[in-house]
């Protein structure tokens, strides 16, 4: 059996890529250019100032770099707004008893996401006691793909990494997960998520005793 979880945070246990959305779209508004049509999933797991590359390729001039960077901070704004309104009503499903549970066998926990924001998120959704690491995403240089903040969370945990479990979301992160040297469950299409040790559609589908067991 493994001995830690490790979770991204976005897509797997929080509903906050449509607020990650919502963000850009008003953005994109206030600068009168629209998204690309497949922001959405392009979006999953890319750090801000990526996503802001991304959300860019629709914009009808290009912006300098002290723009950018502008942008970024506005569009986090307007987010961290949205963050404010989070509740434990916008766990996704599957992931309140998941938490439950793991905890109940005393298992270790960490948060390995890319996002600024994430302590904000899981205080909103009231999680935050559950985690016993969040690996602080401004400490990462590599984005996942790279297994960087994965291997980060497994250190916080005092874990190696052969024992952990990652659960993503994302195409990007399951292979950040699968260099970091972990067993990997993907949360999404097992088509998009191939490289996934185990696949299911949600976390409700997920069974931990499949993973871990009871420790004391
Ligand atoms: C998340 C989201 C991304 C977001 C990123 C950075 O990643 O999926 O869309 O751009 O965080 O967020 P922030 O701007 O708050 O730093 P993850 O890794 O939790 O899926
Ligand atoms: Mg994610």
């Amino acid at each position: 059996a493994y001995r830690a979880a490790i979770f991204d945070l976005d897509g797997v246990i929080a509903d906050t890529a449509r607020l990650h959305l919502a963000a850009w779209q008003q953005l994109a508004e206030e600068e009168g250019f629209r998204l690309p049509a497949d922001a959405d999933e392009r979006l999953k797991g890319v750090d801000r100032m990526a996503s802001l590359e991304i959300v860019l390729e629709g914009a009808s001039r290009p912006y300098r770099e002290d723009e950018k960077l502008a942008l970024a901070d506005r569009k986090n704004q307007r987010y961290q707004q949205l963050v404010t309104q989070l509740t434990p009503a916008d766990l996704l499903p599957g992931a309140a008893q998941l938490l439950d549970q793991l905890a109940e066998w005393n298992i270790p926990m960490a948060l390995a996401s890319a996002s600024k924001n994430a302590r904000a998120v899981i205080d909103g959704l009231g999680i935050a006691h559950r985690f016993d690491y969040i690996a602080d995403a401004a400490r990462v240089k590599h984005p996942k793909p790279d297994p960087e903040i994965f291997t980060l969370a497994a250190r916080g945990l005092g874990v190696e990494p052969a024992l952990c479990v990652g659960i993503e979301d994302a195409a990007a992160g399951v292979t950040a997960i699968k260099r970091a040297g972990m067993y990997a469950v993907g949360i999404g299409d097992d088509r998009v998520l191939a490289e996934a040790d185990q696949c299911v559609p949600s976390l409700a589908d997920f069974r931990p005793d499949s993973c871990f067991e009871a420790r004391r």
